[in-house]
């Protein structure tokens, strides 16, 4: 028996460093704006043997897995010590999502975890799930976590098991390793997607918010809010604006949701979002950007119509098909991008851009025009301007 338990081991932790090392090698494909990479960068299958298996051959004799891991999703990042680091959701078989970081030494490939799942304070015996946090290098020397923390409608009727409400959790660290944790932020409506801006806003600290009428629908919330918050440490929203809304017949008709914090670009507040639409197969999300002001962050000043990334191949199938949502992508100096998303609630990857080229794309694209005639005049016009380079490029 104990032969058979160290052979398994062996087998667990071969077949484990041989992912883990895994190199990665870029799409031949792509638009020109963004390159996706071959292989999924996280998935469940990276998460520690150590998290799952009792190692121990008397308690564990036929070395079967006794903690089961779903998925590795919706992750937050941050530059680290030169490392790319990834704050992963991870999703038991039970259905509870928490926290873990991995880190890459290059952004697209390695992703090895640290040796525990993040702890993070346990303040509210309610709260039943926290999940997709944003992580945002603060001006104040901080560095915070937003969340969505998830709890069973305290007004559920008898035998409602699924009316939830969501609320923002909020973590704050200077090393993340140790986290503390600060009140929920207060709200008016349940909100989602709340992203904490990195840089003060006339001394205050600003917020990315999305209002939502219910737990899965915005509703009356009319797309992605800016409010500002006197004390981080007891977090009110007294007044909200939407800065980026919602229209008929658009890829966030439904909702759409800030990503991570914006990267500030000498052109503007550079912004990464998802957006969503109903259809018969569900609900479709996709991934878009836009551009705001740099002495304002809530005065929109571009936004490119479509999408920049849609679930595409096997990014279309997983536990909530047809989904790509990203809150967490990473700038280096020589002004590489790291977009890291996640297909299908199911696993990250990466897909790689430079800040020149989300700009030229968030300024040179047409802005969408709602209509199906608007679309047909755009094509035209690009027609129209190219005819003047057929004979160079024949
Ligand atoms: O299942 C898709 C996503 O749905 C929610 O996002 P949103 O609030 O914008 O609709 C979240 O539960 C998210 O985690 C999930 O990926």
């Amino acid at each position: 028996m104990r032969d058979q338990f160290q052979q398994r081991w062996e087998e667990l932790m071969q077949q484990q460093e041989a992912l883990l090392a895994q190199l990665n090698t870029p799409h031949q494909h792509h638009n020109g704006i963004v390159r996706r990479y071959r292989n999924p960068v996280i998935t469940h299958h990276h998460v520690p043997i150590d998290w799952r298996y009792d190692r121990n051959p008397d308690t564990n004799p036929y070395c079967l897995e006794r903690i089961g891991i779903n998925t590795t999703m919706n992750a937050g990042a941050i530059k680290w010590n030169n490392k790319y680091l990834l704050m992963v959701r991870v999703e038991g078989t039970d259905r509870k999502s928490f926290f873990a970081i991995a880190e890459s030494p290059n952004g697209i490939d390695q992703f090895r975890f640290w040796p525990r799942p993040v702890e993070i304070p346990d303040t509210d015996p309610h709260e039943t799930n926290i999940y997709d946090i944003r992580l945002t290098a603060h001006e104040d020397g901080w560095i915070y976590g937003i969340f969505c923390s998830e709890r069973h409608h305290p007004e559920a009727v008898p035998g409602d098991l699924s009316s939830a409400l969501a609320s923002a959790g909020i973590v704050r660290t200077k090393d993340l390793l140790t986290w503390e944790r600060l009140p929920n932020l207060k709200a008016s409506s349940q909100q989602r997607n709340v992203v904490l801006h990195p840089e003060f806003v006339n001394g205050k600290y600003a917020l990315y918010t999305r209002p939502q009428d219910d737990f899965i629908l915005a509703g009356t919330g009319g797309g992605i809010g800016w409010a500002l918050i006197e004390d981080i440490c007891n977090p009110v929203i007294r007044e909200e604006q939407i800065i980026n809304k919602r229209y008929y017949h658009t890829i966030k008709e439904l909702k759409n949701g800030e990503g991570p914090h914006p990267i500030k670009t000498p052109k503007g507040w550079l912004h990464l979002a998802h957006g969503v639409r109903n259809c018969a197969a569900g609900l479709r999300y996709v991934l878009y950007t836009y551009l705001t002001a740099l002495d304002n962050p809530a005065h929109l000043i571009a936004e490119p119509g479509g999408y920049l990334l849609a679930p595409d191949g096997m990014e279309r199938i997983g536990d909530v098909s047809n989904v790509l949502f990203s809150n967490g992508w990473i700038c280096d100096e020589d002004g590489t991008v790291y977009i890291y998303y996640a297909s299908s609630d199911t696993r990250m990857h990466v897909a790689v851009s430079s800040i020149d080229k989300l700009l030229d794309h968030c300024l040179h694209t047409p802005a969408d025009g709602l209509r199906s005639a608007e679309s047909v005049k755009r094509i035209n016009e690009l027609i129209n301007r190219n005819m003047a380079f057929r004979e160079t490029y024949r």
